[in-house]
């Protein structure tokens, strides 16, 4: 691991590697959004320590990136799930927050990305969370952070964990929203390092 670390750093010889090792999309997660090319993903930080950075390329980013991981939902029908995560962001002039989209086969269930209670500007890090309910006919579960312009956000310590009913969804949906099925080619039967570890 550590040889790979030094490589990484020899070959970002430009920005260098005073803040900690940098390394590329952290396994198990992918960048899309509409705009993915605009944005770029990095593990940052040290082994044991390590987080996930979603920054836009350009002051001026189009559209949207994340960082984004898709499991089965199977082991969480019939629950109320919160996915929670430590977020930092930096310069965000547009703005950021975690989002969680469950999936049936063709519709999306149950969805909110904070879009209305964004994180923007210089913040945290905080824990910020999302709670929906899993439908029985759940089959995708997809999740991450997005950011919208430019900045970068830095996300660690994601938990998906069931709740009870006493904690309230954050579903922006009133209704099912017909959909196209999510492309399951990084689908996961678990999450897996939501610490970015590996
Ligand atoms: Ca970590």
């Amino acid at each position: 691991m550590r040889l790979s670390l030094l490589l990484s750093c020899a070959l970002l010889a430009v920005g260098g590697c005073s803040s900690g090792t940098v390394r590329g999309v952290p396994a198990g997660w992918v960048l899309t959004g509409s705009s993915p090319s605009d944005y770029r993903i990095e593990q940052v930080g040290t082994d044991g320590d390590a987080a996930a950075r979603l920054a836009a390329r350009s002051d001026r980013p189009s559209g949207f990136g994340t960082l984004a991981q898709v499991v089965q939902a199977a082991p969480y029908r019939g629950r109320r799930v919160r996915l929670s995560a430590e977020v930092e962001a930096e310069g965000v002039t547009g703005w950021s927050g975690l989002w969680l989209r469950v999936d049936g086969t063709d519709a999306v269930l149950a969805f909110d990305n904070m879009e209305d209670r964004p994180v923007v500007g210089t913040a945290g890090p905080e824990r910020h969370s999302v709670v929906l309910d899993v439908p029985d006919s759940a089959e995708r579960m997809a999740y991450g952070v997005l950011l919208r312009g430019g900045g970068r956000v830095v996300i660690d310590d994601v938990r998906l964990e069931p709740v009870g009913p006493d904690v309230a969804t954050t579903d922006q949906l009133a209704s099912p929203l017909p959909a196209e099925q999510l492309r399951s080619s990084a689908l996961l039967s678990v999450p897996a390092n939501l610490d970015f570890e590996e």
